[in-house]
């Protein structure tokens, strides 16, 4: 696998064995949101760290550079269309942690490329098995799945034993890619788990998602820009926790004896106008909610000032109206726990793009 030209080059494409001691784990999708997270803390747990890059006309690798990371860690082309990158990349550089965070991530984009979203998020994990267990088959695999996969909840709060009944191309793509990993693991005998990850945020939120678009939105607001932010379903009620706590617990999942699957999540469920006002809050504005449906509204006591406007073209075709997870058996068996509530996250968020803004 050819190194890209940005990054930390190796000088052969053939990666020696991992020296005893120190632990090598790979990161498709490195370059998002979770994949920079999890970089930061593998390499402060002493890791060699490997990813995956796409190949763009600009190589994105703004939050590795944000992280303060991208010297650290060695970037590889990789594209989970394409099986032979994947084959030459896990013949050239063997590893012990194998983390699978690429996907096309954004659901409302899964309606409008429902074919490549399944290829990417549903084929490319199981090429990226396949290719495991015949070249490596001791490498430990993780699978980022999500609470999408819940969708029109079939029980509250929603544990590793609740049923799935995904709502979207992404949902159902990810559905796949879940018990595909599972019978990989029951077939022939991989150390593979699945997070079962409630959405999880942070500054590096990509700007499309709704939290990462009202922080952004109030932050200019907050500097004196007067366009309020056009958002679609208020009312949907999403588990929001912090990124950074949840690629903790990917890594200790994947350092359990025994692999298994599980839900990480808060456990507290909060609606997206509620979110606004917390992140508004942050930035010194009180919002007053007026209006139903369409005719929904939020203005700033303080200024007067047109916040939040509602616009049906970010409706979605079909909706995930509550989320909430049970992270019992993370709790129990792996100790992990969330670190930062929804108030403090939305706050984190608010200060962080409100500073950016400047
Ligand atoms: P993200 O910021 O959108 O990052 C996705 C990454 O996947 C990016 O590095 C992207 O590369 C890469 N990618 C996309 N298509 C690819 C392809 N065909 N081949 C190789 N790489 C590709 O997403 P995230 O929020 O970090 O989420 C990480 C994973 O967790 C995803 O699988 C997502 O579905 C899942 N998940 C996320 C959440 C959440 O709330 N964040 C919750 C549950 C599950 P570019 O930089 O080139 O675009
Ligand atoms: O939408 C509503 C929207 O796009 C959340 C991904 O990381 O988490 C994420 O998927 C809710 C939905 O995230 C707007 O209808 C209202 O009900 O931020 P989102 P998501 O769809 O929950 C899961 C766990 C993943 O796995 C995914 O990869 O917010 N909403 N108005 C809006 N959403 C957006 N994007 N934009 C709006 O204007």
């Amino acid at each position: 696998m050819t190194p890209t030209a940005t990054a930390p080059a190796v000088s052969d494409p053939t990666v020696p064995a991992p020296s005893s001691g120190g632990k090598r784990a790979f990161i498709t999708g490195i370059t998002g949101q979770d994949g920079a997270y999890l970089a930061l803390l593998l390499l402060s747990k002493g890791y060699e760290v490997h990813g995956g890059i796409r190949r763009n006309a600009q190589p994105e690798t703004a939050r590795l550079e944000t992280l303060g990371i991208l010297d650290q860690v060695t970037l590889h082309n990789l594209d989970l269309c394409e099986m032979t990158n994947i084959f030459r990349l896990v013949q050239d550089v063997p590893v012990d942690e194998f983390y699978n965070l690429a996907a096309q991530s954004f659901v409302g984009a899964s309606w409008d490329q429902p074919i490549y979203t399944s290829d990417v998020n549903g084929m490319g994990v199981v090429r990226i098995l396949d290719v495991l267990r015949t070249l490596a088959p001791e490498t430990r695999f993780y699978q980022a799945s999500t609470s999408e996969m819940f969708g029109l909840v079939q029980a509250v709060p929603q544990a590793e034993s609740t049923p799935f009944y995904p709502r979207s191309p992404y949902g159902a793509a990810k559905v796949f890619s879940h018990y595909i990993t599972v019978n990989y693991r029951e077939s022939f005998g991989m150390h593979a788990s699945c997070g079962i990850l409630f959405n999880h945020e942070s500054p590096l939120r990509g700007e499309e998602f709704v939290t990462r678009k009202i922080t952004k939105g109030l932050a200019k607001i907050a500097r004196g820009g007067n366009a309020p932010i056009q958002l679609g379903n208020l009312s949907a009620r999403r588990d929001w926790g912090f990124a950074g706590d949840y690629v903790e617990g990917m890594w200790r999942m994947l350092q359990q004896d025994t692999p298994d699957d599980y839900v990480l999540a808060t456990g507290v469920t909060t609606p997206i106008r509620d979110f606004v006002s917390f992140a508004a809050e942050a930035l010194d504005m009180a919002l007053d909610w007026e209006g139903e449906g369409l005719d929904e509204v939020a203005t700033d006591r303080r200024s007067g000032r047109r916040v939040v406007e509602v616009n049906p073209a970010f409706f979605r075709p079909a909706e995930v109206d509550l989320l909430v997870g049970d992270a019992a058996r993370a709790r129990t068996k792996l100790g992990w726990r969330p670190r930062v509530d929804v108030r403090g996250l939305a706050g984190m968020m608010a200060r962080a793009d409100y500073d950016a803004v400047a």
